[in-house]
Parts: C-alpha cells; sequence; structure tokens
C-alpha cells in the first residue's frame, strides 16, 4: 500500500549550502549537507507519499517565537558580511562568529548590536558550526513555511509530514546553533495549537535534546515539549542540557520532559522512552502533537551512538501514530545518507498503521 501521509516540500532549502562547520576550529565537512532531504524526498515518492506545495505564512505568524533582532540578523548576515569585504579580507566564505556574549563576559549588563559585523556574528549565535551562506535565510523560511503547512493540514486532515532542512529543534527565541536557524518545531507547534484551540506537545526523538522548544515554552504549558536523546551528561551535544532535572518553571512546570539515554541503548529501551513522551503528551491534555523527528538515533548514524533500527522508528511511529491525534511530522536530524531515507519512510509507515489501529 502506498503511504498517504502527504508531504511538504520546497526547492528553496536546496540554496541552504553551510559549505561545512567549524569544530574545533577546524573547517570540517559537515553533515547537514543538501542532498539529505533530496533523499527523503526520492524515498517517499517510490514509496508513493503524494506531494504538497508549503504556503508562504505571514511573517507575523511564522517568526512570532524569535527574537525580532536575531531574525534581522539572520535576513541580512550574508549581504552585510559580503559588503564589509571578509569573503575577500581575511577570506571567509561563510559567516563565522569568533566572540559570544557569554554571561561570564557581559554579566547582568544589556547586550547590545555590536557595531562590527565580524561580532555581530556571535551576538545571536551558541556555536561555530552553524555557519551562513547566501541561500541559507531563503532556506530557513522556506522550512519554517513547510512546518506550518503541514501543522495546518494535520489539524484539518490528521496528519502531514515537512520534509524540512535545516533543521530547527536547537534554535531557541534568540540564538541559533547546532545546525539549526529557526525552529520549525515550534512554529509548527504554534499553528497547531492554534488551530486545534488547545494545549499541544512537541515530542522530539531526534538523537539530540530539542533544547530549541524546551527554552521557547520553558513557562508555556499551552505547548508541552518532551524529548529522548542521548544523554549529554555522557558528553554529547548540547552537552549543557537536555538533563532529566529540567521541567519548566512557573506556569510551564511538569511540562517539559526530559528522557536522556545512555550512548549504545538501542531499541528496547529507547521505544520504551517514546512511550513515554506519548503518555507525557496525553497527561499534557494535548489535543495534538508535533514530532520533531530526527532519525539520528539510527545506528550508522555520524552524529549519535544510540544504535537505533530502521524497525525501532517504525515501532515510535506506531506508538506516536496510536495517539491518534492531529500530527504534523517535523524533519529535523539525520545524517547517513545512505539510510536517511529508509528511516524517514518507517517511521511514517508505523504513523500510518499506529492510526489505523487506533481506529483513525
Ligand atoms: C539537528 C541536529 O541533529 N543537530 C545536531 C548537531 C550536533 N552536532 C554536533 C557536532 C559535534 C561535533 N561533531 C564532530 C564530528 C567529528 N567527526
Ligand atoms: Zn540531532
Amino acid at each position: 500500500m502506498p503511504l498517504s501521509i502527504p508531504v511538504v516540500y520546497d526547492e528553496q532549502q536546496r540554496a541552504h549550502e553551510p559549505g561545512g562547520e567549524i569544530w574545533v576550529g577546524v573547517r570540517t565537512p559537515g553533515t547537514e549537507v543538501p542532498e539529505r532531504t533530496i533523499r527523503v524526498r526520492a524515498a517517499l515518492e517510490d514509496a508513493g507519499a503524494p506531494s504538497m506545495a508549503a504556503e508562504r505564512a505571514e511573517d507575523e505568524l511564522a517568526l512570532r517565537f524569535h527574537d525580532p533582532e536575531m531574525v534581522r540578523w539572520l535576513r541580512d548576515a550574508w549581504s552585510l558580511w559580503e559588503q564589509d569585504g571578509l569573503t575577500d579580507d581575511p577570506g571567509q566564505d561563510r559567516v563565522v562568529p569568533y566572540l559570544f556574549p557569554h554571561p561570564g563576559l557581559v554579566g547582568d549588563l544589556p547586550v547590545p548590536v555590536p557595531a562590527a559585523v565580524t561580532a555581530r556574528a556571535g551576538r545571536w549565535c551558541f556555536d561555530t558550526m552553524t555557519l551562513i551562506g547566501s541561500g541559507t535565510w531563503d532556506a530557513a523560511r522556506c522550512a519554517l513555511d513547510a512546518a506550518i503547512t503541514a501543522a495546518g493540514t494535520a489539524a484539518i486532515d490528521g496528519v502531514a509530514y515537512a520534509c524540512c532542512r535545516p533543521p530547527g529543534h536547537h534554535a531557541t527565541r534568540d540564538a541559533y546553533g547546532g545546525s539549526c536557524y529557526l525552529n520549525n518545531a515550534a512554529a509548527a507547534a504554534g499553528m497547531l495549537r492554534d488551530s486545534l484551540g488547545g494545549p499541544v506537545a512537541i515530542l522530539d526523538v531526534d538523537a539530540h535534546h530539542g533544547n530549541g522548544a524546551q527554552s521557547i515554552f520553558w513557562s508555556d504549558p499551552t505547548v508541552a515539549t518532551g524529548s529522548v536523546h542521548v544523554d549529554p551528561g555522557a558528553g554529547w551535544f548540547p552537552h549543557f542540557l537536555g538533563f532529566a532535572s529540567e521541567r519548566g518553571a512557573g506556569d510551564g512546570e511538569g511540562a517539559n520532559l526530559n528522557l536522556p539515554l545512555a550512548p549504545g541503548t538501542g531499541d528496547g529501551p529507547w521505544l520504551e522512552s517514546v512511550a513515554e513522551l506519548c503518555e507525557f503528551a496525553g497527561s499534557a491534555g494535548a489535543g495534538g502533537i508535533v514530532v520533531a523527528l530526527g532519525v539520528d538515533a539510527a545506528g550508522g548514524d555520524p552524529e549519535s551512538p544510540l544504535e537505533v533500527t530502521a524497525e525501532g522508528y517504525r515501532g515510535a511511529g506506531e506508538l506516536l501514530g496510536g495517539l491518534g491525534l492531529p500530527t504534523a511530522i517535523v524533519q529535523e536530524g539525520g545524517y547517513d545518507l545512505d539510510t536517511i531515507g529508509e528511516l524517514v519512510v518507517a517511521t511514517l509507515e508505523g504513523v500510518e498503521s499506529g492510526r489505523v489501529s487506533a481506529g483513525i
């Protein structure tokens, strides 16, 4: 049977060519490449899934979870970098930060927008790995549109998948990093919540902690946030957060759930954690879910040690689909080009069969 989940995709995302990552000061080839979603889309087409165009959302809707100054920077960074001649002297062909307004540097003082473009590059960025080139802004903005379109479709038709890149789940209200610029899943959750008129949950199964949504909705009980990921305490990105003790605050106290797992965990305990995320969505009263679908927890992925199989991802899809709720699935990580397509197909097939089991 062909897959029936609609796939929202926008060609514009290919224009984002990060040109590698600067890690420990060394430019490495990087794994977040245009070929990723080209492969996913091809595999979904082969599986018979129908395509849908992304609709352009109003900026006020799409960008509401980000600091307008950060948005302005993301939009203008490349042209400012070029205008400043930095591509010739020192000869850097991407926007790369060198100085960050670390709390140990600025303390409680207000953080200004620095005059120098080179310094501005660190104002809203938390790592050196998330580079900006000529097509980055348009691609990131289109990824948001794809996620919002999928959420709007899910609210009406039950389920949709946004084949997004660049990914978004590490981006916070006012900082980007981890190969993410704008938080696609957060935008989708806002759309789904408003369309359904009640609380929703973001359930993040990417191998890395979904720190962006955690931070954006930290005090907001209308978007519960849950994430299963490799334990940052075992030495994995994002290192500084993603611990089980982080539970939200104020009105959002208890509306954040982190389930860190040891490296090498594999399908069994990983699926138990996915089931726990599903229960959490239920107890948060979620009337819909956004699945932040990273397939980088798979064995063979260069960015994580979780050793989940394609059958594991199918099982996760069954659990998530089995909730029987309106479901927007948003692509996050997944870096093994040879398996990324089949992993996404397996997950979506699982979602479909889970929904059938739930009587949808
Ligand atoms: C969306 C997403 O999955 N972002 C995760 C980015 C995590 N990147 C961490 C990179 C850490 C350095 N990798 C070095 C690989 C050296 N072979
Ligand atoms: Zn990841």
